[in-house]
């Protein structure tokens, strides 16, 4: 099942709002063939592995998956089709699928028609490790992670709002590396963009962390209610500026929306509840796939004071990451 979690890493930053699959057909103590979920809207772990093998399957054969085989049909067909059709006869599962739309059925049906099938055999492990998925699907929300720094006195940043670098470029390239690349999404507040005009990017990662690929670079989501942000701001104005996107209220000035959409960078309208976005429709945008949005299930909140007060408040924080001035 390790190795299933290690195949489906490769589809880290490409699944959207799906999971993270890896499977592995088992013969005798060797491998016969793998297959992963790759992205978005592409086949399943389990049909791309049945695809890449089209040999024989013994009975005894296993095929290990980290999430129960799917048995609906979504953007591409069931799973559990192409299991059986293929006449595997052992299937072993990390965890159940949280998608109402399978949700223990997948295991009912493989079980039905005659398929010994053995699980959850990880749960723990393969739900922490698509926690992101499982968080989107059981709280329809994403897995929030809050991350802050601050002074050993405790400051975060000068009273008048002046910019004040706390962590070191160490802590910069950890964070970059270990929160930013990590995850779908950066969430800053305005106010951040005018005080500190950050990158928001994960620029001090060393390596690509696949050969060949770009640098991933997560989005970068602006709270900005009423429209203040500088249009000469690094996150409109840089290479990924349309990898921005800025979340504001109906009714901020439609003349700003139009000048930001001009940049292309991406505006969602999210109505206020008592000065703060609703949770529950923000994370319905956010989630959602469009044409050319894969959704997201994954989100770093990096301040400033207010927003992490609002989601503190909300109750929506997952994980916390404090980082400390060494001086
Ligand atoms: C599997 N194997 O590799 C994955 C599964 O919109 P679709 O067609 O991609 O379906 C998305 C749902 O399918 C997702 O919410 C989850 O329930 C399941 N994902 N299932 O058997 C896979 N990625
Ligand atoms: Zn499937």
């Amino acid at each position: 099942m390790r190795e299933c979690l290690r195949l489906a890493e490769h589809g880290r930053r490409e699944v959207g709002n799906g999971a993270m699959v890896g499977a592995k057909l088992v013969f005798r103590n060797s491998d016969i063939a793998r297959g992963y979920h790759r992205g978005f809207g592409q086949i399943h772990a389990e049909r791309d592995l049945l695809m890449n093998y089209q040999g024989d399957i013994p009975s005894e054969a296993i095929l290990y998956v980290n999430l129960e085989p799917c048995c609906h049909q979504g953007k591409t067909p069931p799973c559990t089709d192409i299991i059986l059709k293929r006449g595997v006869q052992r299937v072993c599962f990390g965890m159940p699928d949280p998608d109402v739309r399978v949700a223990g059925q997948g295991i009912d049906l493989l079980r039905r028609n005659g398929v010994e099938v053995i699980g959850p055999v990880a749960r723990a492990a393969c739900e922490y490790f698509n926690r992101g998925f499982v968080t989107m699907r059981s709280k329809g929300r994403p897995w929030v992670i809050l991350k802050s720094a601050r002074t050993r006195d405790g400051q975060i940043a000068y009273a008048d709002g002046a910019p004040l670098k706390i962590t070191n470029e160490e802590q910069d390239r950890w964070s970059h590396e270990h929160l930013r690349s990590k995850v779908d999404a950066i969430l800053v507040g305005v106010q951040t963009i005018i005080n500190d005009d950050p990158h928001l990017t994960t620029r001090l990662v060393s390596t690509p962390q696949q050969e060949g690929l770009e640098r991933y670079q997560p989005w970068r989501i602006i709270f900005d209610s009423s429209l203040r942000i500088p249009l000469a701001s690094r996150v409109l104005t840089d290479p990924q500026a349309s990898k921005t996107i800025v979340v504001t209220a109906p009714e901020a000035p439609s003349g700003n929306k139009v000048a930001l959409r001009g940049r292309g960078v991406r505006v969602f309208e999210v109505p206020l509840k008592e000065g703060s976005f609703a949770f529950g429709k923000l994370w319905e945008v956010l989630s959602s796939p469009t044409a050319d949005f894969k959704g997201m299930t994954s989100l770093l909140v990096e301040g400033g004071a207010k927003t992490w007060d609002t989601f503190r408040k909300a109750g929506v924080v997952d994980e916390e990451v404090t980082l400390t001035s060494t001086l």
